[in-house]
């Protein structure tokens, strides 16, 4: 496994993007300081301050796309939870893959394809994690209620640690996920749902879609069901 440490960057995603080409299969990119923190859709993510975590991996799995790719967003969230777990903090995921404790968003993920025609040239998977925040600083951020690990257990969050833990874990596992797909985690997955069973209106670009949260499939897809009708969602935002 390869490091890039910026000090300061517009976006690691950006950066592993624009430079996927240099930059070896299995690369972690991370940046003291992100200037313009890309969401999924556009938006955007608010860095913090110092002591926060702002990382991507570059994956380069293979020279042409496959399905299960697009699940690497459920793996590091899953990944991402039974890491909180050993700091004492119980962790809920929001399909498809915002990370919450106690309600609050304390992770994002992004996964962006690189494509160059139609040759599949890569992914680059971001993550932030809200770390060592002030409380004034996540009450500012938009839309949203939000956390940080420190605002959690009350403790400073060593940063480098943190991130070698996370980085570790994923690769633990990262091959084996290639090969089984979703399924591997599907009962983790479930098990952190905080969404299932109830009535819950998604976002899906301009169409909202009301119903009840039923399941996961095994491609990690969301069942909503509304009046006898079964709608199988591959996208979307939990209002
Ligand atoms: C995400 O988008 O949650 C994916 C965020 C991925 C960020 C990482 S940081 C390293 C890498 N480099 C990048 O440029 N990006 C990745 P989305 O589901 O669209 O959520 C975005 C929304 O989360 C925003 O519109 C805000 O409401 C909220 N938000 C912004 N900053 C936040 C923060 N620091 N903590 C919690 N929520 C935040």
């Amino acid at each position: 496994m390869n490091t890039v440490y910026l000090e300061r960057v517009e976006s690691t995603n950006l950066f592993a993007k624009s430079n996927l080409h240099d930059l070896a299969d299995c690369t972690v990119v991370h940046a003291k300081e992100q200037t313009a923190g890309r969401g999924r859709m556009q938006r955007k993510w608010v860095d913090l301050g110092e002591g926060n975590l702002f990382m991507s991996f570059v994956l380069k799995p293979s020279n042409s796309f496959n399905e299960v790719y697009s699940n690497l967003t459920q793996y590091l969230s899953v990944v991402l939870c039974d890491l909180l777990d050993e700091f004492g903090v119980s962790a809920e995921i929001k399909w498809p893959n915002d990370v919450q404790v106690n309600g609050k968003k304390i992770a994002g993920i992004l996964s962006e394809t690189v494509m160059q025609g139609s040759e599949f040239k890569g992914l680059v998977l971001g993550i932030g994690v809200n770390l060592n925040a002030e409380k004034s600083a996540v009450e500012v951020i938009p839309d949203k209620a939000v956390t940080s690990l420190n605002l959690e257990t009350g403790s400073y969050i060593n940063l480098d640690d943190f991130r070698c833990r996370l980085t570790d874990s994923f690769f633990a596992g990262y091959k084996e996920f290639l090969n089984t797909g979703f399924p591997m985690i599907k009962e983790k997955y479930v098990r952190r749902a905080c969404f299932l069973n109830r009535e819950i209106t998604v976002k899906v670009f301009n169409d909202d879609k009301k119903g009840v949260a039923k399941s996961i499939t095994e491609k990690g897809e969301l069942i909503l069901a509304n009046n006898n009708k079964e709608f199988v969602l591959t996208i979307g935002d939990i209002l």
